[in-house]
């Protein structure tokens, strides 16, 4: 059974690695894409649609899998605005569904996306990753806004989820999520799909939340898809095929707790995307990133490709955040998102990939 390998694309704009690099990778079938100068809530147009798809696809890939469409703060805090904000999400669903989308990833973390105290640590062979130093994600959330926010200051960069904009008013953010409880996030989660479900099953989209990364509450504020439990929670709460999930490996693998591979196994119906990126623990609570090869870290990278691979997975498995190698620095590289260990974790996975079916074959 083939692999359906992604690579996620900034865009012309916004990413210097080329479609025309990804090109030379093997077996990449797919871009993950997304408009990223939009601000969440505001709905994305078919003419602005229209031209990355046509370039992706001119360069002989598919465009079925978009990454993200960011959630509105209101959607997520239940604030009386919402109504109109899923309105513009389901008009950017039909949109994309209109463009060949099957499979949107978005998350449902408050304030910040994902979460790391330095983003070019230093691994000890030249390269560099994302780290995670617990002791740093204490009281003081400015303090780690204003480290991510350097970068988008010094190098014209700015990362999903973290949009100056947003960051700017964080004193008024917190304020608004100050009486969402889990419980209410939980619910304002269902409230958002329920409405969304029936233009799902009409459009054929399949809606699939990433998992928090980390996978626990940061700075007072809860957050939902931490584990196999809330995974369950949150399937079982909407109840339909187009309710799915990002199995996003690295996330769910920072905590020790989890194995992802018994996850994917549960719940391999209801996985419409796959993140493979693999995390080394300390014992402190530190993680660091590393690079796809099994035993350079925590993760199981084999035995959750093995998972999806028994389960006959046929959605889109990318690799997440690489390590910087090479000429990759702070200015050149988007944090997480280099060319060249992205390229090897696609190799990595196709060579477990390409061996399974193989052995299969010989059945
Ligand atoms: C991604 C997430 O870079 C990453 O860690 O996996 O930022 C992911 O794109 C979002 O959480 C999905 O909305
Ligand atoms: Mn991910």
């Amino acid at each position: 059974m083939s692999v359906h390998m992604g690579f996620r694309w900034y865009g012309r704009e916004q990413d210097r690695i080329t479609l025309g690099d990804i090109r030379q990778i093997p077996g990449v079938s797919t871009i993950v894409w997304a408009l990223h100068d939009k601000m969440p809530g505001e709905a994305w147009e078919p003419e602005e649609i229209a031209p990355v798809v046509g370039d992706i696809k001119s360069h002989g890939f598919l465009a079925d899998v978009v990454e993200s469409v960011n959630v509105h703060d209101d959607i997520k805090t239940g604030r009386p605005g919402r109504d109109r904000y899923i309105d513009s999400y389901i008009r950017t669903i039909r949109n994309l569904a209109s463009f060949g989308v099957r499979v949107i990833c978005y998350n449902f973390m408050p304030v910040f996306d994902w979460t790391r105290t330095d983003l070019f640590h230093p691994l000890g062979d030249g390269s560099t990753a994302m780290y995670y130093q617990k002791n740093m994600i204490l009281d003081d959330p400015k303090e780690m806004a204003d480290y991510v926010m350097s970068f988008t200051e010094r190098y014209h960069m700015t990362f999903p989820g973290w949009e100056p904009e947003r960051m700017a008013r964080l004193d008024e953010l917190f304020e608004e999520y100050r009486d969402v409880t889990r419980e209410k996030l939980w619910e304002n989660l269902r409230y958002f799909l329920e409405r969304l479900m029936p233009v799902c099953r009409e459009c054929d989209v399949r809606m699939a939340v990433h998992t928090d990364d980390p996978p626990w509450d940061i700075f007072g504020l809860p957050r939902l898809l931490v584990d196999e439990k809330s995974i369950d929670r949150l399937l079982k709460m909407v109840d339909d095929p187009h309710n799915c999930l990002t199995l996003c490996a690295g996330s769910l693998s920072a905590d020790p707790g989890n194995s992802v591979a018994e996850i994917a196994r549960r719940h391999c119906g209801r996985i419409a995307f796959a993140h493979i990126r693999n995390v080394r623990h300390f014992p402190d609570g530190d993680f660091s990133e590393v690079s796809h090869r099994d035993c350079d870290g925590d993760t199981g990278v084999l035995d959750i490709l093995r998972a999806l691979h028994d389960c006959g997975f046929e959605g889109c498995i990318r690799p997440d955040h690489g390590r910087h190698l090479w000429d990759e620095k702070p200015g050149s590289v988007r944090p997480g998102y280099g060319l060249y260990d992205r390229a090897l974790g696609i190799m990595y996975m196709l060579g477990a990939w390409d061996l399974m079916d193989k052995e299969d074959a010989g059945k």
